[in-house]
């Protein structure tokens, strides 16, 4: 058991989840497994009437395992909520995602709902990001674009484009979508607006989506190794 993760699953879901809550987003990743056990545990209890919109075929499983009823994009595209782990947060709430790749609906999700927060563990926190995270910005793009994209944001933005290839499959991982994954890593010394750079890279022709969540994120529950949850707003 992860406490820190756990910690900060519970406060948030604690907080957030009520019968006045009816469909929500429902992210991917580590930290997210417990809030959705902490999820199924009100639901059941107290017979809500709650519907999940998965942001990864993960996220769809984890649904299902717990016994939640589960939505589509398709069908909701205004959720009251929506619940996800992050990367790295910084002070001013920028945010990296897509450590697990799957940060194109993770994204879709966040905006189609009211209120998107994130539950992380407080080493997720940084004065700057980059520091903490070091494996780059997650990109998804179009396979045949994967050169020219690479490219075309090492030209526009330096640092170096890696393509993210699979570990027990050969050849570049494919995401929920089919396309591939380029990690930017950046200088985090050279970033004086993420806003700016975000709007670079979604500019380049083969770009589907970025890990980048600027100016999304309403609340935030960081929690520690003893249990303690910090929550910033
Ligand atoms: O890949 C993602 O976007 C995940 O949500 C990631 O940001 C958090 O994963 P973790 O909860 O396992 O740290």
């Amino acid at each position: 058991v992860n406490l820190a993760k756990e910690s900060a699953a519970n406060a948030a879901v604690d907080e957030q989840i009520h019968n006045n809550i009816h469909i929500i987003g429902v992210g991917s990743g580590s930290t997210i497994v417990p809030a959705v056990k902490r999820i199924a545990e009100i639901v059941h209890k107290n017979n809500l009437d709650l519907i999940c919109v998965p942001t990864s075929l993960q996220a769809r499983e984890l649904i299902l395992s717990n016994g939640l009823k589960l939505g589509s994009l398709a069908e909701y595209q205004e959720l009251d909520l929506a619940i996800d782990g992050a990367d790295e947060v910084d002070e001013q709430f920028n945010c990296i995602k897509g450590g697990g790749g799957c940060q194109t609906q993770e994204k879709l999700v966040a905006v189609c709902a009211k209120r998107f927060i994130v539950v992380a563990d407080e080493k997720k926190w940084s004065p700057c990001l980059g520091t903490k995270w070091t494996k780059g910005i997650p990109i998804e793009v179009i396979p045949i674009a994967y050169k020219l994209t690479k490219k075309e944001i090492e030209k526009q933005l330096g640092g170096e484009v890696v393509v993210r290839e699979g570990t027990e499959k050969l050849g570049p991982v494919l995401t929920d979508q089919g396309n591939f994954i380029l990690d930017w890593k950046f200088d985090p010394l050279k970033i004086v607006n993420w806003f700016d750079v975000n709007r670079t890279l979604k500019l380049v022709p083969g770009v589907v989506e970025t890990g980048l969540f600027v100016n999304m994120i309403y609340k935030g529950y960081f929690g520690n190794s003893d249990g303690k949850v910090e929550i910033r707003t």
